[in-house]
């Protein structure tokens, strides 16, 4: 299988594990990337069962109203019983790296307020040990280089991801060679810096389930 077709199959899966659940009445928090790009195609094919959804970022706000899929503001908004999102590495406790996209402070957000955050992912995500993916970090346009040499004090090498500003209307430093042996504890390290807005750890809140998609089939963790 393609990891496309992984993604898919990871996609699908979610589709089937929430809709059984859901209600007229019921909004939907939805990330940001390829796979969830897949699981907003999918659950289009059922929009009809839900009642609308909360996006993470501007790009899944249009793929959700290309849909005809009503899109709320999270302030209007009293429950959210899913959040579905990929990420860019996931351990087996379900904690995550995520925000190679960018949107990873609203996706942290949007995953606060969810009853159930259901990973979907493929196979090539999944670590032993967080952090060869580079960390990504939400940081205040002027703060950037106090930023980065806190970081650089935390071991790790920040670089400037160049030409990108958030939906935040802030920047992104990318975090290489951190030796992540504390997810919990650097999370809150690294949101503890001036001038960060958040960092793409999300370990205090980790993923609720971990739909995996590896050429066997979709695995599922709790
Ligand atoms: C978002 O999309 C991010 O947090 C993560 O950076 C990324 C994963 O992208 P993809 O699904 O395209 O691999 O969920």
């Amino acid at each position: 299988m393609t990891q496309d077709q992984l993604k898919q199959a990871v996609a699908q899966a979610a589709v089937d594990l929430i809709l059984p659940q859901l209600t007229e009445k019921s909004i939907v928090g939805i990330g940001t990337g390829s796979t969830a790009n897949f699981f907003i195609d999918l659950l289009a094919k059922h929009k009809m069962d839900f009642d609308g959804a909360v996006a993470s970022s501007e790009a899944t706000a249009a793929r959700l109203k290309g849909h005809g899929i009503p899109v709320y503001d999270l302030n209007s908004v009293q429950e959210l019983e899913f959040y579905v999102d990929g990420a860019d590495e996931c351990n087996k406790y379900l904690e995550l790296i995520k925000g190679g996209g960018a949107a990873l402070t609203r996706e942290k957000i949007v995953a606060a307020v969810a009853g159930t955050f259901v990973c979907i992912a493929d196979e090539s995500k999944r670590v032993d040990f967080l952090g060869a993916f580079p960390l990504p970090v939400e940081v205040i346009p002027m703060a950037r280089s106090h930023v980065a040499r806190e970081l650089v004090k935390l071991g790790g090498d920040p670089i400037y991801r160049e030409g990108v500003v958030t939906d935040n209307g802030n920047v992104i430093l990318d975090v290489y060679n951190l030796q992540i042996t504390n997810p919990r504890e650097l999370e809150a390290k690294i949101n503890n810096i001036v001038g960060v807005v958040t960092n793409g750890l999300f370990a205090a809140r980790p993923a609720d389930v971990l739909l995996l998609g590896t050429g066997k089939g979709v695995e599922t963790h709790k």
